[in-house]
């Protein structure tokens, strides 16, 4: 068995009886009361989802087992450990540039949200060698069934329905369920098939993902789909998804970037996946595949469920409306200099038409989103490349302008840019211009929190997530007491 799944066995003995001892003696502890409003209200700020890897605070946002984006970033392996040089700065950056900060493997953080703690180096490594074996032991491509059903699909069908639709048939293979149907198993173990089909669901998100960006060019430019690249054994997962996506030099490079962005582009993918991988349990995508899994249905049907709820414009879809934002701005705004008082005078007209500024506000955070602040110092690290970009200036100068038009706006309870507001211009800008296609890179992150989190609900022996619902009269019978 490999080296992480040894790690979580370790580790699950203590968290049991910890999770037992609360059961048993803690479990009329009282954590919050439900209100009318809270059913009504989305549930909104009621405690009453258990989740492990993450915690989300409203003043400092995401922590990874207690880890900030920085202390991930200061601890956790990087490409380092494949032989790459680690901090790489670019040429042409000039002297006050930020240096780029230390790039971390999602690999990393998928050994992190696993078993507790960061992985050595060496741990991490074998994280990749991990997830490659399984595509290796597939032949180094999707399963054939998977490939077949996609590919029968109408070409312009929304991506994000592509990507659920390879992931509910690489259920074929699943583990869980062929053990589970067997019969075999006892409720203690259920954990350890569950672990197998994370891993090899995760190991396959680069190939789905790449299946379906290849369809979109196929639709975008009216030829039939073709491999935009080659996946390889030797590399890491973020490597592989950018050489499937067509961005490396393992690839037809379809955008024809040089050596030096083929390398960023890889970055950005290393750390949007590894700060995208999971926001605590309450999310959309997380509390779904939580709760479909709740049911012991399998990790690909679970995950292909949470992926769907990605899909919707209010959550994973959101960064698509940033970049819309952004190119329709630039556009009105055209060849002006855009200045601080020109950029506050359309934000206003936004708002007085009563609509919002997308990429700023956060339904629990309550500062700028450490996610946010790691894609700017991304871009800042790199003026050379993104100093000429009006869409990324424009991103960056909005950063500046809009939270103070916010505030004096008055209505938000959060100012301040969510991740939202830089994730999606900086693909943009290397040339990923779909914008329904950001959703699957998303996709691809998130499954590490909340595959993880299933993991761990299956080791817990968590029962199925059942409340109960009441209806109008009931809450208007309750509400008069
Ligand atoms: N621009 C203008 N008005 C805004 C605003 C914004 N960016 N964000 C919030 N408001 C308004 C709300 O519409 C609401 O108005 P009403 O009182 O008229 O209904 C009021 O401020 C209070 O809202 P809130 O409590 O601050 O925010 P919510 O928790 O209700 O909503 C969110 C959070 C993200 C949906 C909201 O801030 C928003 O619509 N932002 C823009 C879209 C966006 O960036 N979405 C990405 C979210 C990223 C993520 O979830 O990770």
């Amino acid at each position: 068995s490999s080296q992480m799944k040894r790690a979580v066995a370790a580790a699950i003995p203590e968290k049991r009886a910890a999770l037992q001892s609360l059961r048993r003696d803690h479990a009329a502890v009282p954590l919050d009361t439900l209100t009318v409003g809270s059913v009504l209200g989305g549930m909104r700020g009621a405690r009453a989802l258990f989740w492990g890897g993450t915690t989300l605070s409203p003043e400092q946002g995401i922590r990874f087992h207690g880890l900030s984006i920085e202390q991930c970033q200061a601890q956790l392996p990087g490409p380092e450990i494949l032989g790459e040089g680690a901090g790489e700065s670019s040429p042409g950056e000039s002297a006050d540039a930020l240096s780029p900060s230390p790039q971390f493997l999602p690999e990393s953080m998928l050994w992190l949200l696993m078993t507790g703690r960061p992985p050595s180096p060496a741990e991490a490594l074998s994280v990749t060698r991990l997830l490659n074996e399984r595509i290796e032991s597939q032949g180094g491509a999707l399963p054939p069934e998977v490939s077949r059903a996609m590919r029968a699909l109408p070409r312009d069908l929304h991506p994000m329905t592509q990507l659920s639709v390879g992931l509910s048939v690489l259920q074929r293979n699943s583990q869980f369920a062929r053990a589970y149907e067997q019969g075999k198993l006892g409720k203690a173990d259920y954990w350890a098939p569950t672990y197998e089909d994370a891993i090899t669901l995760i190991a396959n998100l680069p190939l789905l993902a790449g299946e379906v960006y290849s369809t979109v060019q196929a639709q975008a430019t009216g030829t039939t789909p073709q491999p935009l690249g080659q996946w390889r054994a030797d590399r890491d997962w973020s490597y592989n998804l950018c050489s499937l996506l067509g961005y490396t030099a393992d690839s037809a490079n379809i955008r024809g970037l040089t050596a030096e962005q083929q390398r960023d582009f890889v970055a950005l993918m290393r750390l949007y996946t590894g700060i995208h991988a999971d926001h605590e349990g309450g999310n959309v995508s997380a509390h779904t595949t939580h709760l479909v899994g709740s049911a012991l249905a399998d990790p690909f049907l679970a995950y292909a469920a949470g992926a769907n709820g990605l899909a919707g414009p209010l959550h994973g879809l959101a960064a698509q409306e940033v970049v819309r934002f952004l190119e329709s701005l630039q556009r009105q705004l055209g060849g002006e200099k855009v200045t601080d008082s020109l950029l506050s005078d359309q934000l206003w007209a936004l708002l007085r038409a009563g609509q919002v500024i997308p990429g700023y506000g956060h339904a629990v955070l309550r500062r700028a989103d450490p996610r946010f602040t790691a894609m700017l110092r991304f871009a800042q690290a790199r003026p050379a490349e993104f100093g000429a970009d009006p869409h990324v200036q424009l991103m960056v100068r909005l950063s500046r302008v809009a939270p103070a038009v916010l505030r004096e706006h008055g209505r938000c309870n959060n100012p301040h840019p969510n991740v939202d507001a830089a994730s999606g211009i900086l693909f943009h800008h290397y040339g990923v211009r779909e914008l329904l296609f950001f959703t699957v890179i998303f996709a691809c992150s998130r499954a590490l929190g909340p595959l993880a989190q299933l993991v761990w609900d299956r080791a817990y022996g968590l029962p199925i997530e059942r409340p109960k619902s009441v209806d109008l009269g009931q809450l208007m019978k309750l509400a008069r007491g």
